[in-house]
């Protein structure tokens, strides 16, 4: 439906008969739902051309879509930007290897040889986060960039093809494409409704400290909401 009124669009405009927004073969990405708040994942990374890089992903009050906090620090500035990541299918290699990581986490097989179209984000790969909501900006070279959105596509659920918590990571390139730095996705914390809590094997990390982040829902936004001690104990397990 959204590819129809694009395409007309864009012929109308043009007088072209132009295809704006190419549609995976399994078709859109569905919105997602049932994501709980009280669920958070984290990648949380450093290279030798990135000082830091985390990342925090819960669910939303209403359960639609997946809140996205990200910052970026102290990225080598012979490394051009701005720069775009993503979420790819497996975990990082040994030794911090980020070929490894293989393609972006594309489950409705949309591939990446037409840009994704910001406009029509359904129709992007799922892991295309840069692509749908923008690459990080040169000032990560300058100092610490962050952002935080929600992204409707990507699914904390296990049972959903969207799913980032099944053994995925984030990667983060120049503007040439090229791997500067990666980092795996790992539970930080989930809530059963009950009230109670259990850890997971990657949440022990947190014990010690507050919460990765309030289970407030999606009114937070901003670094403020990483409790940072927290995200650096797990990073420390990853090194
Ligand atoms: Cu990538």
């Amino acid at each position: 439906m959204h590819f129809f009124k694009s395409a007309a669009t864009v012929a109308l405009l043009t007088g072209a008969y132009v295809v704006s927004a190419e549609t995976g073969e399994k078709g859109d990405a569905p919105i997602t739902e049932n994501n709980s708040d009280r669920v958070v994942y984290e990648a949380v990374f450093s290279s030798s051309n990135i000082k830091s890089a985390r990342f925090n992903f819960t669910g939303t009050e209403d359960g639609v879509g997946v809140l996205i906090h990200a910052c970026f620090t102290g990225v080598n500035a012979s490394q051009p930007g701005p720069y775009p990541y993503h979420v790819h299918d497996f975990l990082v290699g040994p030794n911090g290897n980020c070929t490894a990581t293989g393609a972006h986490l594309d489950p409705y097989l949309r591939g990446e040889v037409t840009a994704c179209d910001a406009d029509a984000p359904e129709t992007c790969q799922v892991g295309d986060l840069s692509g749908k909501h923008g690459k990080a900006s040169l000032e990560a070279a300058k100092g610490t960039w962050c952002t935080s959105y929600v992204d409707k596509y990507l699914s904390l659920n296990s049972d959903d093809e969207a799913f980032i918590g099944n053994e995925r990571s984030i990667v983060f390139h120049n503007v040439n494409k090229t791997r500067i730095g990666c980092g795996n996705i790992v539970l930080a914390k989930e809530q059963m409704s009950g009230g109670g809590s259990y850890p997971s094997a990657n949440a022990t990390a947190t014990s010690t400290g507050e919460p990765p982040i309030a289970t407030g829902g999606a009114t937070r936004v901003g670094a403020s909401g990483l409790a940072l001690g927290a995200i650096l104990a797990i990073g420390a397990m990853l090194l």
